[in-house]
């Protein structure tokens, strides 16, 4: 337990059981808690999803949560919907929805299989996803829609995700400017969080190649106070959601993919764009790879995880 009253220590399991779950998503149709060796027969035929983004979605659900336990939760980039996914388990909000979502054996077992599954969900945010606003696909609109959110509506707090790539496109750079308009007492919070993982779908993103001076400058000019966040120092983390400037706009760098594999056939994954959609191809018919996926899954300790989180019978 922390001086802020905050567990750090359980936002950082609550993040590794939300990772644990997002690679389950990708990859597994059975042995979803490896209680046996990894099989090729365990991983789904179809690989689809996005890794890259979604270990720092879940590093900033898990320490918005528990800053701010009531705040609407706004992600620009809807690819890394199974980060998404594993937090509304975790909750037990997408039990509110599908009752299949058991926290237990089986509901982990259905949002696994479900994940991009014919007639279930699909890989990116959509309107399956319990309240969400616009459905993901079409990058640029996050923080116009957290905005919209809290117009009129001064009791309401709007955490938005927008991604560096995202950040990239024309409507979420005007929107900037709707900071100035909507700064009113009848209106909500808006509390913009730039993911600053660096790397787009295959290459480096502006923002990524751009000094701290530089966005800390550019934001100011659009009248913000801008604050860099390392993402991956849970402490310095909530210290900084502790003492949050009126008109905050946070930069939260994380590497991109992770906590994933760090490299495959010499090509560098994590902290690079190649992380940015299914890291291993090949793990249902290349044995190296279907090893290299299974260590990663085992990474997160997650059976000590699960026993925490389960109600099995
Ligand atoms: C308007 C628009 N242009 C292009 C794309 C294609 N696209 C899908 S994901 C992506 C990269 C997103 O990068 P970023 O916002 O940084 O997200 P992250 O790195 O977190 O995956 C792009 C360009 C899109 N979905 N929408």
């Amino acid at each position: 337990m922390h001086g802020l009253g905050i567990d750090l220590e359980q936002i950082e399991r609550r993040i590794r059981f939300c990772n644990y779950l997002v690679v389950a998503q990708i990859f597994l149709q059975d042995n979803f808690l490896l209680e046996r060796p990894l099989e090729f027969d365990d991983i789904k035929p179809r690989l689809l999803g996005h890794w890259g983004s979604c270990p720092g979605v879940n590093i900033a659900y898990a320490n918005l949560r528990a800053r701010f336990p009531g705040m609407q939760f706004i992600l620009g980039p809807g690819h890394a919907f199974p980060a998404l996914q594993a937090n509304l388990f975790y909750d037990g909000d997408l039990y509110d929805y599908y009752p299949e979502a058991t926290p237990n054996r089986e509901g982990l077992e259905y949002v696994c299989k479900s994940f991009s599954w014919p007639y279930q969900f699909p890989s990116h945010a959509s309107p399956l996803t319990p309240e969400v606003v616009a459905e993901g696909g079409e990058l640029g609109y996050s923080l116009a829609t957290a905005y919209g959110a809290v117009l009129g509506r001064p009791d309401k707090f709007v955490a938005v995700m927008i991604g560096d790539g995202e950040l990239e496109t024309g409507t979420a750079l005007a929107s900037l400017n709707l900071n100035k308009l909507l700064r009113s007492e009848g209106n909500g919070r808006v509390l913009p969080i730039l993911h600053l993982n660096g790397y787009k779908i295959s290459a480096p993103t502006i923002y990524g190649r751009s000094s701290e001076r530089e966005l800390l400058q550019m934001f100011r000019g659009f009248g913000y106070e801008p604050i860099a966040i390392d993402g991956t120092d849970t402490e310095n983390f909530q210290l900084a959601l502790a003492d949050l400037p009126e008109n905050a706009f946070v930069i939260l760098k994380t590497p991109k993919g992770y906590t994933g594999p760090t490299s495959l056939n010499g090509i560098k994954l994590a902290d690079n764009c190649a992380s940015h959609q299914v890291p291993l191809p090949l793990a249902k018919t290349e044995p190296i790879q279907l090893k290299i996926l299974e260590d990663w899954l085992k990474s997160y300790d997650f059976k000590e995880l699960y026993k925490e989180f389960a109600h099995d019978d």
